[in-house]
């Protein structure tokens, strides 16, 4: 389906794949229509269909061809700013650049008929919100948004038109540095908690996109599993997750929302 299909509210057409297992498609459809509140958690391969790199996809994942330890944590930072934001700089314009994708679409067209919908996402380009979800938590920062390295506060205006923003901290001059979080780096404790609140209290998560590899993220659809919440996993590949989830549908994010999320909770 088209994204303009789902930005208009169409029902979704079956993808073809769905051809072969109609039956896990309709069993997952009938357990969001039974849920009253739904928790989205989703990971790169949301954002995979608007032209995004994931991580760890080989071939085109970004580990399989750039340096994680030099480009995404605090040491590599400290020891070339400038290759660090040159690189997020430019993920930064390829995130201004894409469009929102028809599973970005489907969650906030769900919200925006009444359905009640949280997400919680891993990813960092900031898709979910453009497209108009209005329960978004970033766990993983924003690519979007530049905070001091050593005393946190948040970038002046304009830091984004500075190349490699070298205009030092407002507060205490040290560098900016990209607001997101990297290896070794603790998430926010508020966002973590609220996180863990949603997992444990929605009534069905949709884990989507996400090799669910990644700690302590990771461990909410684990948290939710615990409390009794049945999980639907959507990824084209195995995840860790699928023996947990009462479905695993092998099918693209922008395919299997669109479907999922068609109609509204039937009470
Ligand atoms: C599709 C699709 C389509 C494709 N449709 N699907 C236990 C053991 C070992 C290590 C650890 C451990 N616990 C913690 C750690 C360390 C580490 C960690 O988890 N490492 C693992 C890799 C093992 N964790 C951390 O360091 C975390 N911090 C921490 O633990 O702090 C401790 C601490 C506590 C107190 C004080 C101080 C410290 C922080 C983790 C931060 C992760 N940051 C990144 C970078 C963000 C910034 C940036 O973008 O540059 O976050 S790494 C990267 O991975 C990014 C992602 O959000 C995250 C998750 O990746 P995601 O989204 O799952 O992507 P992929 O590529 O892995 O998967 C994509 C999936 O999509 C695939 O499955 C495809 O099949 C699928 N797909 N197309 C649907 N169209
Ligand atoms: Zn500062």
């Amino acid at each position: 389906m088209s994204a303009g299909a789902a930005a208009s509210g169409q029902l979704a057409a079956v993808p073809e794949q769905f051809a072969a297992a109609p039956e896990q498609l309709a069993a997952a459809r009938e357990l969001v229509a039974a849920a009253g509140w739904l928790v989205l958690f989703t990971g790169a391969g949301v954002s995979a269909e608007s032209g995004i790199a994931t991580f760890r996809e080989a071939q085109t994942g970004l580990w399989s061809r750039f340096d994680a330890q030099a480009l995404a944590t605090e040491e590599g930072f400290r020891k070339d700013p400038e290759l660090v934001w040159g690189w997020y700089a430019h993920r930064r314009r390829l995130a201004q650049q894409a469009q929102p994708n028809a599973a970005h679409l489907a969650a906030a067209q769900y919200e925006a008929r009444g359905g009640r919908i949280s997400v919680i996402t891993q990813n960092v380009d900031g898709l979910h919100r453009r497209a108009g979800s209005g329960d978004v938590l970033e766990l993983h920062g924003s690519l979007l948004r530049a905070r001091c390295v050593d005393c946190a506060t948040p970038a002046h205006d304009g830091w984004q038109d500075d190349p490699g923003a070298r205009v030092p901290c407002r507060r205490c001059g040290a560098p900016l540095r990209p607001d997101v979080v990297w290896f070794g780096e603790a998430l926010s404790e508020t966002a973590l908690q609220r996180a863990g609140q949603l997992a444990r209290g929605g009534e069905l998560m949709l884990v989507v996109g996400t090799s669910a590899l990644v700690y302590p993220a990771a461990g909410l659809p684990l948290a939710a599993h615990e409390a009794g919440v049945p999980l639907i996993v959507i990824n084209p590949e195995p995840t860790p997750l699928d023996a947990l989830a009462q479905h695993c549908l092998r099918a693209r994010a922008g395919e299997a929302l669109p479907v999922l999320l068609a109609e509204l909770p039937r009470r």
